[in-house]
C-alpha cells in the first residue's frame, strides 16, 4: 500500500485524548473552530481531531479532514448506547453501515432515513473492515459488525431505541457516524466506523455513560491505533 495520511476522528475529547497521547511529532492547528492534532503514530502519518457533538459538527470535521488536511483514509472512534442485547459495556462494534434516524420527510411517502439522490444506509469500506476483523482475531477479541443509527439525539428511552431498532435494524446508536458516511461517500474517501459501548440508551442511559465514557472510548481508541499498525503494513 503507498504510503497515506490517515484522518482519526471521534466527537469528544475523551474518544480522541488515547490517541493523541501516544502520536509523535505532533503539531497543532485550528480550522473552523476544532484544533487538528498532526503526527505521527509509528512512523505513519495521521491527523486527529475530535468534532464536537452532533452530526453538523461531525461533517464539518470530517470535510476538513479530507479536503484542508488531505486525508486519503478516515477512522472514527468513539462510544455507543447499545440496542442490541448482545452488546455489552466495553464491547466494539464495527459499522457494516449507518443510517440518520432523526431524517423525516415521510410526509412525502418516503421512508425514514431516506431523501431523494441519498440512500438510507452508507456502508463503510470493505477493506477497512476487513483489517479490523483481522486485527481483533489478533488480538484475541470478538468484535460485533452491525448497523449503527445516528441521530441529533441522547437516546435514553427504551421506546425510541426500540424504534429504531425496528425501523433501521440497527444494533447500536451515537449521534456522528452517519454524517461522517455522509462526507466520505461524496467525496469518495474510504471511510471506517468503531465504537465501544458506554450504555444501553436505556433509562439508565446518562448514568452508565458518564461512568463508562473514559473506559469504552480508550478501548476503543486501542482498537483504532492497532488499525493504524496494520494499514501502515
Ligand atoms: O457524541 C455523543 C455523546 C453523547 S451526548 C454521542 N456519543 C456520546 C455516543 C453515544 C450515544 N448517542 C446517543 C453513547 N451513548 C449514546 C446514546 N444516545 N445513548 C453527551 C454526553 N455527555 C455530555 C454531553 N453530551
Amino acid at each position: 500500500m503507498t504510503s497515506q495520511k490517515i484522518a482519526i476522528m471521534g466527537a469528544m475529547p475523551e474518544e480522541i485524548e488515547p490517541i493523541i497521547d501516544k502520536l509523535e511529532n505532533v503539531q497543532t492547528d485550528v480550522y473552523g473552530d476544532n484544533k487538528y492534532y498532526e503526527g505521527t503514530y509509528h512512523g505513519q502519518e495521521v491527523v486527529v481531531a475530535y468534532s464536537k457533538i452532533g452530526k453538523v459538527f461531525a461533517a464539518l470535521t470530517a470535510t476538513t479532514l479530507i479536503e484542508k488536511f488531505g486525508c486519503d483514509l478516515l477512522l472514527f472512534s468513539g462510544v455507543a448506547g447499545a440496542i442490541s442485547d448482545e452488546l455489552k459495556i466495553g464491547d466494539l462494534i464495527i459499522a457494516n453501515g449507518l443510517c440518520q434516524h432523526d431524517l423525516d420527510i415521510t410526509a412525502f411517502g418516503h421512508p425514514f432515513g431516506y431523501v431523494p439522490e441519498g440512500t438510507i444506509c452508507i456502508h463503510t469500506d470493505a477493506v477497512l473492515r476487513d483489517i479490523a476483523k483481522n486485527v481483533a482475531q489478533q488480538k484475541g477479541l470478538t468484535i460485533q459488525e452491525g448497523i449503527i443509527a445516528t441521530g441529533d439525539q441522547f437516546i435514553a428511552d427504551p421506546e425510541r431505541k426500540e424504534w429504531i431498532k425496528n425501523t433501521f435494524k440497527a444494533d447500536a446508536l451515537e449521534m456522528e457516524g452517519a454524517s461522517v458516511a455522509v462526507v466520505c461517500n461524496a467525496l469518495n474517501v474510504p471511510f471506517f466506523v468503531l465504537r465501544a459501548i458506554s450504555d444501553s440508551a436505556d433509562m439508565d442511559a446518562s448514568f452508565n455513560f458518564d461512568e463508562f465514557l473514559e473506559s469504552s472510548a480508550k478501548i476503543s481508541a486501542d482498537f483504532i491505533l492497532s488499525m493504524v499498525d496494520a494499514i501502515g503494513r
